[in-house]
């Protein structure tokens, strides 16, 4: 049974990944930071199918602990601060986890076992002030946020370490993916959840910051399985994964209303608190290595990931009833 450990496997990914892998017939170890309250919303349904171990990104001695311990074949590094605007309020401590975290655990990997295949979650948000149309692997990077110049550094050292001590460690540079298990300041989860309040009578109106923004927005699950290819290659490397459509923010919010018989003009208001210092204006991917070398492509089209996510959130707000939190 071929044995892996995710970092960050709390978060959207981590948790689809975790469930792919067992699908696969996997040992997953699952690494979780601690906290004063467990936060396993998104991997309740097979936490007894896991082995769940305590480590942070932050303190090497538990990821050298960890790889010694259990002995994975393959490590998914997950985890991260990966909200760009929190890295604007916390710039050093973005830095700490999101950059310098992915030399933690390379050096980890390369101080228990340099056998290990190791992938780094890298960003589209790389690309930030984009310097060509569409972006692919060799495309110039110029990161604008603190967030995207942690995940450029995280990007090099991977590289870095695969050519430095021949590791097998790959990049995937994926374009923003997207589910019900979205964290709920993200623009297109909350867009949903308030799409599907107001909807219900619960919220009357939805805030939200730069509305011509674009971007190449993926369904999560399917961007999980691109990652799990590239471990199975017979070489290291990196890798675009996106769908290679570009969309608007209004364009979300429209196919979002309508999808519940409302005019989304009624109901979205601008408010500049949600503009960023320095905004990413467009982001289109071009998936075609991934397609060539891996086989990869998206199963699920843009109308159709967003109706998943409002139906989604209306279904749970039904269950729930009232109980669910406003994200302003
Ligand atoms: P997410 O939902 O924000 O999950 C992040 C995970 O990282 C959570 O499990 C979080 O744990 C964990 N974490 C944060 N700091 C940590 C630390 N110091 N030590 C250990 N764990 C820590 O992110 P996601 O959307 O699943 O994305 C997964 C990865 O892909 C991230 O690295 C992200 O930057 C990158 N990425 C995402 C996208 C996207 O569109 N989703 C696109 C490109 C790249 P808690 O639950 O304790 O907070
Ligand atoms: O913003 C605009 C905002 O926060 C998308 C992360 O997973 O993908 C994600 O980063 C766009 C931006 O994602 C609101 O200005 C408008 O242009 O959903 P987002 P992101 O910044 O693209 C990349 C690939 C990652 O790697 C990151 O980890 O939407 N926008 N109004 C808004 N954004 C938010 N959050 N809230 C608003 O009210």
């Amino acid at each position: 049974m071929p044995k892996a450990l995710i970092t960050g496997i709390t978060g959207q990914d981590g948790s689809y990944l975790a469930e792919f892998l067992l699908g696969q017939g996997y040992e997953v170890i699952g690494m979780v930071r601690r906290t004063s309250t467990t936060n396993f919303d998104r991997i309740r349904d097979f936490q007894d199918r896991i082995t769940v171990v305590q480590g942070d990104l932050l303190d090497q001695v538990s990821l050298i602990n960890i790889l010694q311990e259990h002995r994975p074949e393959e490590v998914f590094n997950l985890a991260a601060q990966s909200f760009v605007p929190a890295s604007f309020t916390q710039p050093v401590l973005t830095g700490e986890f999101t950059a310098l975290g992915v030399t933690r655990i390379l050096d980890a990997v390369r101080i228990a076992d340099r056998s290990i295949r190791f992938y780094q979650a890298s960003s589209s948000e790389m690309f930030g002030k984009v310097q060509e149309v569409p972006q692919r692997e060799s495309t110039p990077f110029y990161p604008r946020s603190p967030y995207g110049a942690a995940k450029l550094y995280g990007h090099w050292i991977t590289i870095n370490y695969r050519e430095s001590y021949n590791l097998f460690a790959c990049s995937g540079i994926l374009f923003n993916h997207e589910s019900p298990r979205r964290g709920l300041e993200f623009v297109t989860r909350k867009i949903t959840h308030a799409v599907a309040r107001i909807k219900l009578g619960m919220q009357e109106e939805l805030r939200l910051g730069n509305l011509d923004a674009r971007r190449d927005w993926g369904y999560a699950p399917d961007y999980v399985h691109a990652m799990w290819l590239m471990l199975q290659q017979d070489h290291p490397d990196d890798y675009v994964v996106a769908t290679g459509e570009t969309h608007s923010v209004r364009e979300f919010c429209q196919v979002a209303f309508d999808h519940v018989g409302l005019d989304w003009e009624k109901y979205v208001a601008v408010d500049p608190k949600f503009y960023r210092p320095a905004e990413v204006d467009l982001l289109v991917g071009d998936p075609s290595k991934a397609g060539r070398v891996l086989h990869w492509e998206p199963s699920v089209t843009f109308q159709q990931l967003v109706r998943i996510m409002v139906d989604a959130d209306v279904a749970a707000l039904q269950q729930m009833g009232n109980h669910t939190p406003h994200v302003g």
